[in-house]
């Protein structure tokens, strides 16, 4: 049979459409194979096309611990102590003790919907939850990496898969908590859960898998550098620098600071995503802008988790690159994650339009150019609307009142600032329309099984 005969072709067409080198009007892009196969500008719509007012690239989220979402808003409740991150932390662990692959699964599946409906259509699993309730692995070493495969499967987001490597509860190979039992293993276990990540993972259209070190408290200096080298240029995530405690015992254990020990004792490059990277001096500042590996914010769990602000001033004035990550998954929400990430430096500065990269430029559109290209260098698949891109795009009610009458790159500042996520209509991944009119098409499905799971996971 030939090849043209099995592989669907379709035609959208944007009056608006944000493509790689910019704006442009009426806009035809067909589609083959969940990619790309030719944009036109300045043409006119064919009678089977289907029409939309306004396209924008999808955006990857770049970090994520999917099964989180099952616990937001459960660790709002002040403690007999001053609350932290480290007491946050506590109460996740309680929360993970019980899970089951197939709880794993339907909660990831409901994070995953709610990614996809505010516009992130690649998401960047940070997953550390591996073994069974008494710490031994699985009959299948990568069970538990098979369920996030598979959440992503049912739900069509784009799956980057960061397999974590565990093992100490501190600094200089402090021995791990009981807590912390499901997520450990040595490097050989590593090896044999990253093997079984990638056999899962040929299930997905375009799956990518790259290594994640936990944190520089939970791996010692050797088994980083066997991480570095597994990778192989994939991508290589890491938490950094999140907590001031984080800072001080990394100082006490090696008389460096975190960013500042791992730019000396790794080859950071941009296949390098450095999760937080919040506790920096100007010199670490500048020198991981330097070194082209993705500052990975989170604006939204920072600040539930009272981490603090990322330099991003200075950061940005030195050339660096961020994306985006949605984290703990206390809220999804793709505008919002922009928004607070902009919001936090108009507080701490007590200016306006700080991410913005020049005079005259958007902060709206800069802010979604630079998570795209960030997000996309830290999950090993560059975005953006352009020939041969995987096909993942989120329109844009321009009909909502938050959105009326804008062109351009006001569209971007309106839907960042005013609209959110009111003002998405549809979402397309690998090709597939999977949210329409706002609601993921399996909404209704995947929000039963999480509700019944969550039932027996929080009473
Ligand atoms: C995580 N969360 O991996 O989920 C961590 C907590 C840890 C954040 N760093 C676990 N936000 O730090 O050991
Ligand atoms: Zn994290």
């Amino acid at each position: 049979m030939p090849e043209q005969v099995c592989t669907a072709q379709r035609a959208l067409f944007f009056e608006h459409c944000l493509l790689s080198e910019g704006w442009a009007r009426n806009v035809r892009l067909t589609l083959r194979d969940g990619v790309i196969a030719s944009v036109e500008a300045g043409v006119s719509a064919r009678l089977s096309d289907e029409r939309h007012a306004c396209a924008v690239p999808g955006m990857p989220n770049l970090h994520s611990h999917a099964f989180q979402r099952g616990m937001a808003g459960l660790a709002e409740r002040r403690g007999a102590s001053s609350d932290s991150f480290w007491t946050w932390r506590e109460i996740m662990y309680r929360f993970v003790d019980r899970m089951t692959p197939d709880d794993v699964q339907a909660l990831a599946a409901m994070a995953y919907v709610e990614m996809l409906e505010t516009g992130f259509t690649r998401v960047g699993e940070f997953h550390y939850l591996h073994h069974d309730r008494d710490g031994r692995p699985y009959a299948d070493p990568a069970a538990m990496s098979g369920a996030v495969i598979a959440a992503a499967a049912e739900t069509g987001i784009g799956m980057t898969l960061l397999p974590v490597l565990y093992r100490y509860g501190g600094f200089g190979a402090r021995p791990p908590g009981l807590a912390q039992a499901r997520f450990l293993n040595d490097i050989d276990g590593y090896v044999r859960l990253l093997e079984g990540a990638e056999a899962h993972a040929r299930s997905l259209p375009d799956p990518v898998i790259g290594v994640a070190p936990h944190s520089l408290r939970a791996v010692s200096p050797d088994q980083l550098a066997d991480m570095a080298a597994l990778a192989k240029g994939r991508p290589v995530h890491i938490h950094i620098a999140e907590q001031e405690k984080e800072v001080a015992d990394c100082l006490g254990w090696s008389g460096q600071r975190p960013v500042e020990w791992l730019l000396a004792h790794a080859e950071v490059g941009a296949n390098w995503c450095l999760v937080h990277a919040t506790h920096m001096t100007e010199a670490e500042t500048l020198a991981l802008a330097r070194s082209g590996a993705i500052a990975g914010l989170c604006p939204i769990t920072e600040a539930n988790l009272g981490d603090g602000l990322f330099p991003a001033q200075d950061f940005l004035a030195a050339g660096g690159r961020y994306g985006i990550g949605s984290d703990s998954n206390v809220l999804i929400d793709c505008a919002e994650e922009l928004r607070l990430l902009e919001y936090g430096q108009r507080l701490v500065h007590r200016a306006r339009n700080v991410m913005a990269t020049g005079s005259g430029r958007s902060t709206g559109a800069d802010l979604y150019a630079a998570a795209l290209d960030g997000g996309g260098a830290a999950l090993g698949r560059t975005g953006g609307i352009a020939v041969g891109h995987g096909a993942d795009l989120v329109s844009l009610r321009l009909d909502h009142p938050s959105m009326a009458h804008r062109e351009g790159d006001a569209i971007m500042d309106s839907f960042v600032f005013a609209g959110g996520r009111a003002a998405i209509d549809c979402v397309w991944r690998h090709g597939e329309k999977v949210v329409v009119n706002g609601r993921h098409r399996l909404r209704e499905s995947v929000e039963k099984v999480y509700v019944r799971v969550l039932e027996a996971l929080i009473a």
